[in-house]
């Protein structure tokens, strides 16, 4: 036989292309683009469906340790099967350094939690909480160059928070080495400021977690980051961003010619504050950092989506359960301070983004493949083996239906959540088959593949995060 697969008959789009052919599958790449295609033992007749490169979603937290007593709705097995029904083939999620843990022990036990249980493909964002001498030296340029080719700080969170000296010191690694920062920005200062005196004011329900996390809070952490990437001249990606006073900042610095990219999630897109609002402790649903925010925000947010500021859209998938060992700790009850933030999203976000964006006439098909796809590899080092159709490419396939209506209910997922916070969102548009290197994993809405299937990547370096000034640079200079 020529091909193992052959997909017949769909309407094929890439970031850049809307086309009709076939599309011959062999050995888990994508043989043959062509019309007409026979000779394989299975064949796919798909007319009326689009073919889109399979999501890749470079913002996911699984399994992920989040304190005592605390379990992440989600291990490696449930999340990737619960991605495989969103059509998605491809997941990053964080492996996260403890304080006073090597950076590999870190990833010997995530690797050890993902090895035969993935539905889809993974590679592992580091997340650096413990900058030692011994890891900015050592550990982690060995392991950007094993494949590891991008670290996420944080600015804000116990224990998680780095210094403005200690993002510099690594960020100066990632200009050295050529891996990508993502940043969470938030002052972590502010916001125990403003939550210790709602505490004391008695302000303790899970909305107030919005309240200790305004606007500001966010914006000037992430001009803070910004200006701190600057001095060192590396590029930052600021991840979960919520609001347009932080993409002014973006747009700013891109103005003046700084590579700062920047991801938003459909949280921000289609919730707002007043979510965090229900009753009792309802609200701590919707807990998450950035909160969502308010309608002016959500309209920013889709501004930065179609005007390309942007880059990636992900899930930022961290989900916990509505129950003791989540959202309704029983610390948490006393505080929002202590409600695990963080909410489900990985099965949600394509057909979120392709309803609110592609079929309500915001974007076009071909931004929604660059946003939830071919950016992500290009971004994180998987080009052009991610992200695409195309000859050669891996055959990383989601075949969608655009005319299915769906109501987003907590039944109809497969997540190990146990409820959505998108509850009743209505949506056209559905990924109802998807092939992780051309082997079917969900097919017609039904689980055909095999745990195990999915493999890790080791990633290569972005030429995304090549430094913008090479030649001005001060620390270029310095070592000159
Ligand atoms: N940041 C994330 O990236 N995910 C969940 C919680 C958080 O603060
Ligand atoms: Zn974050
Ligand atoms: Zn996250």
């Amino acid at each position: 036989m020529t091909f193992d697969t052959i997909i017949r008959h769909g309407t094929i789009a890439t970031a850049s292309d809307i086309f009709s052919c076939d599309i011959g599958i062999k050995d888990g790449r994508i043989a043959c683009l062509g019309d007409d295609l026979a000779g394989a033992e299975e064949v796919l007749d798909v007319k009326g469906m689009l073919v889109l490169p399979g999501g890749i979603d470079s913002h996911v937290h699984l399994a992920q340790p989040s304190g005592e007593g605390i379990v992440m709705a989600d291990d490696f097995e449930s999340g990737t099967r619960s991605a495989a029904f969103g059509g998605n083939t491809t997941l990053l999620p964080f492996c996260l350094q403890q304080k006073g843990q090597s950076l590999r022990e870190a990833l010997k036990i995530y690797h050890a939690k993902a090895e035969g249980n993935c539905y889809v493909d993974i590679g592992f964002h580091l997340i650096i909480s413990d900058p030692t001498e011994q890891v900015l030296g050592q550990e982690l340029p060995a392991l950007i160059m094993d494949g590891y080719t991008s670290f996420k700080v944080f600015m804000t969170y116990e224990g998680l928070a780095l210094s403005d000296r200690e993002m510099l010191e690594v960020m100066a690694v990632a200009r050295e080495t050529g891996a990508l920062v993502m940043v969470h920005a938030e002052n972590y200062d502010a916001i125990r400021f403003l939550t210790d005196r709602l505490e004391r004011q008695g302000l303790t329900a899970p909305r107030f977690h919005g309240t200790s996390r305004p606007i500001p809070v966010e914006r000037e952490a992430t001009h803070r980051a910004i200006s701190l990437a600057e001095l060192v001249d590396v590029p930052i990606m600021i991840v979960h961003v919520s609001n347009g006073e932080a993409i002014e900042e973006i747009q700013r610095a891109r103005s003046r010619g700084l590579k700062v990219y920047g991801e938003t999630c459909p949280q921000y897109l289609v919730l707002t504050e007043k979510d965090m609002q229900g009753l009792n402790m309802e609200g701590a649903k919707y807990v998450c950092s950035p909160p969502p925010r308010d309608l002016e925000s959500q309209a920013a947010c889709w501004k930065g989506i179609e005007q390309g500021i942007f880059q990636v859209f992900s899930s930022d998938h961290c989900p916990f359960r509505y129950a003791e060992d989540g959202k309704l700790a029983p610390k948490g009850r006393t505080s929002f301070r202590w409600v695990p933030n963080g909410i489900p999203g990985v099965e949600t976000r394509l057909p979120i983004l392709f309803s609110e964006g592609v079929v309500k006439g915001r974007i076009d098909l071909n931004r929604f493949v660059a946003l939830t796809s071919t950016n992500h590899a290009k971004t994180y080092g998987l080009a052009p083996r991610k992200g695409t159709i195309a000859v050669g490419a891996d055959a990383d396939i989601a075949i969608w239906d655009p005319a299915r209506e769906v109501t987003i209910t907590q039944e109809i997922l497969h997540h190990g959540c146990d409820y959505t916070p998108y509850e009743g969102i209505r949506v056209t548009g559905w990924p109802v088959t998807t092939m992780v290197r051309g082997e079917l994993m969900v097919h017609n809405g039904r689980l055909v593949g095999r745990k195990g299937t999915g493999r890790y990547l080791a990633r290569g370096i972005s030429p995304l995060a090549s430094p913008s000034r090479d030649a001005f640079s001060p620390l270029r200079r310095e070592a000159g």
